[in-house]
This record gives C-alpha cells, structure tokens and sequence, in this order.
C-alpha cells in the first residue's frame, strides 16, 4: 500500500506538470479527489490492511489528500494565465496589415465650376440668392416683360405642372423676388437648377445656370463690361472679350459677351464655327418696365440696374473641353471621377 501510494503521489505530480486548461484541472481533481478518485479509493482499502498499521497510513493517505488539493489550488492561477496567452494568441489581429482605402468620391463638375463662379461674383461683393425650382407663371414670365406670346411659354419648351405652376426655365424670377423683398442698392447672383423641354447633344431638360443683377444709383453699362470681363479672365485666364448687340425681353440695351476661342486661340475650328470667337454671356441693362413689378422703391427716374445671364454647362464644356452635355448626367464613374476634388 505504502508502493501504491507513492505511485499514486508520481502520478499526480507528474500529470499536475502537464495540465493547460481550467477543464482538465477540473477532471484532474475528479480522477484523484472525486468520490472514485484515487485517493479516495485508496483511503477504502485501509480496512484490509493490519490494524497496527492503519493510523500511520490513514495519516500518510489524509497528507497526500491535503497536498493533492493545495497543489491543485496553487495550479488555478497559473492555468489561468496559460489559457489567457493561448486565447489572446488565437484571437490577435495582424495590425500591420494595411487598412483598405476608403472611397471619399470627387465633387460632380457642374458643382465645381458652379462653386468657382459664386466665389467669383462674391469676391465682386455680390450676394447668393436661391429660391424654388416650381415657379408661377408671374415671377417666370410676366414680371420679366416675357410676352403672353413669347415662344418661351410654349408648351414645346416649358414643362408646366398646371395652368398656373411650372419648372423654372432661368433663375431669373428668382432675382424678381429679391427685387420685390428688398430696396435698392441690391447685388445679387442667383445660379440653380433650371428646366427646358429639349434634349440633344447640346441641350438636357435639366441644366444649371447663374444670373446677376446689380441696382442702385448711376448703375452702368461700363460696369458692366468691366466686371464681365474680369471674370472671363478669371475663369479661362487671359483672353480677349467682346460684346455684341443682342436681344432679351427683359434688358434694353442686351449684347451676348465672346470670349477669345479656349480651343484655337483665335485661328478658327469646328468648336467656335471658325470665327475664333466663343459666346458665354447674355447680359444688359434692366428694362425699365421691369421695376413697375418690383415696387415703389426701384423708380425708374432715380435708379439703373444691369444684369446677366449664363449657362453653367457650357462654361464647364468649354473649360474641360467636353463635346456632348448629356456626359455630365450618364453618372459614369470613370467620367466624374476626372475632375479634381477642390475648392
Ligand atoms: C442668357 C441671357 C440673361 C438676364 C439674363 C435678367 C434678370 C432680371 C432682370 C433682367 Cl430679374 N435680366 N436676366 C438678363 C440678360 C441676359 O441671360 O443667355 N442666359 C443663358
């Protein structure tokens, strides 16, 4: 029995060495200490051993009992610690793998040139202006001097909701706002969405335009041209302007501003119809039968206004050498995602 003891006690020790987890701690305490463990069968047997014998054994089998459950105590926490390691070893991230870019997009090249043109007119002292894209057929026609029969209010080319409401064709009724809300001096630009009922290579139903209206005393068309000129320059760089004499129903004198052709530089190409001139404007002094809508504050005998407007895609066209506007609206990655996120 003193053999089997001692067997028993190896046995232990030597299995305690091995154990790397809570769970085989566990078992290892049942195989020993449990009611059918080791050494609770050996503790049985002391019946069949001489009487003399049994207290020195009973005594030696209680010290081994005691070791066995303090040493498995002592085991707890360094088992603990082994399956903390193996797990936080199982579960590491490699964080030197580098991580995957994100996609932070570009800005659409209508809003770029949109945005280049509003810091322009700002930095000119005008103000930004912005009102609905469903008009009434006052603001969008009659109180611009647009006659009841003006091709404009044709069906053909205005896309109505009713009778009376319809999709904004230019931003001016936008500025007839502003003129009925505020007194003179005002210097405004209003750029938005606008719509027409056409589609081809040159036109989508959908299009942006920027008007501007500046009003107060001794406003001028020498003004005018000056400050249209500085922004031409600012926006394709040096170039030579002109302006010819035009017509809109809502400025008297009107002229339409050129610019020195962005593609030949002047020699003549398809793009300028080889007159070395490009049209980007439409501009003019403010009718005055126009100030009869905007309240007794814009009396005609005191003030003078001038104001224009232009089309942002073709701007946009001109400036990235894009031949067909329906490219801005196909919503092709590859095509948006040339233009340089900047502002
Ligand atoms: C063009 C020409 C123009 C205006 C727009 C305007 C607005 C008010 C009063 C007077 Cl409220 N005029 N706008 C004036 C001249 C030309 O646009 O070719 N646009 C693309």
């Amino acid at each position: 029995m003193q053999e089997r003891l001692k067997e028993i006690e190896d046995r232990f020790k030597q299995e305690l060495s091995e154990v790397s987890s809570l769970k085989e701690l566990k078992d290892l305490k049942v195989r020993y200490l449990g009611k059918k463990g080791s050494i609770s069968q050996l503790a049985r047997q002391l019946g069949k051993i001489p009487p003399e014998d049994r207290p020195a054994m009973g005594e030696a089998i209680n010290r081994l009992k005691r070791l066995a459950e303090e040493e498995i105590k002592a085991s707890e926490s360094r088992v603990k610690e082994i399956e903390e390691r193996t797990a936080l070893e199982r579960e590491a991230l490699d964080i030197t793998l580098p991580g995957r870019p994100p996609s932070v997009g570009s800005l659409h090249p209508i809003t770029l040139v949109m945005e280049e043109i509003e810091k322009i007119f700002v930095s000119f002292g005008f103000q930004v202006a912005e009102g609905p894209e469903i008009e009434v057929d006052y603001y969008n026609f009659e109180a611009l001097n647009i006659p009841l029969d003006h091709p404009a209010r044709d069906m053909q080319d205005t896309f109505y909701i009713s009778e009376e409401l319809l999709l904004r064709t230019h931003t001016s009724p936008v500025q007839m706002r502003i003129m009925e809300k505020y007194t003179p001096p005002i210097r405004i630009i209003a750029p938005g969405k606008v719509y027409r009922c056409d589609a081809d290579v040159s036109h989508t139903p959908m299009f942006h335009q920027v008007e501007g209206l500046m009003v107060g005393d001794d406003v001028t068309f020498t003004q005018l041209k000056g400050l249209l000129e500085e922004f031409a320059r600012r926006i394709f760089g040096e170039t030579k302007v002109r302006f010819r004499p035009s017509f809109f129903p809502f400025t008297e004198p009107s002229a339409e501003m050129d610019i020195g052709c962005v593609i030949c530089k002047g020699k003549g190409c398809r793009v300028c119809g080889h007159s070395g001139w490009l049209e980007i404007l439409g501009c003019g002094m403010v009718d005055p039968a126009l100030y009869r809508y905007a309240g007794s504050a814009y009396d005609p005998e005191k003030i003078t206004g001038f104001a224009f407007g232009l089309g942002v895609e073709r701007i946009a066209m001109l400036k990235y050498g894009i031949n067909d506007i329906r490219l801005f609206y196909e919503n092709d990655l590859g095509f948006l995602g040339q233009f340089a996120y900047e502002r």
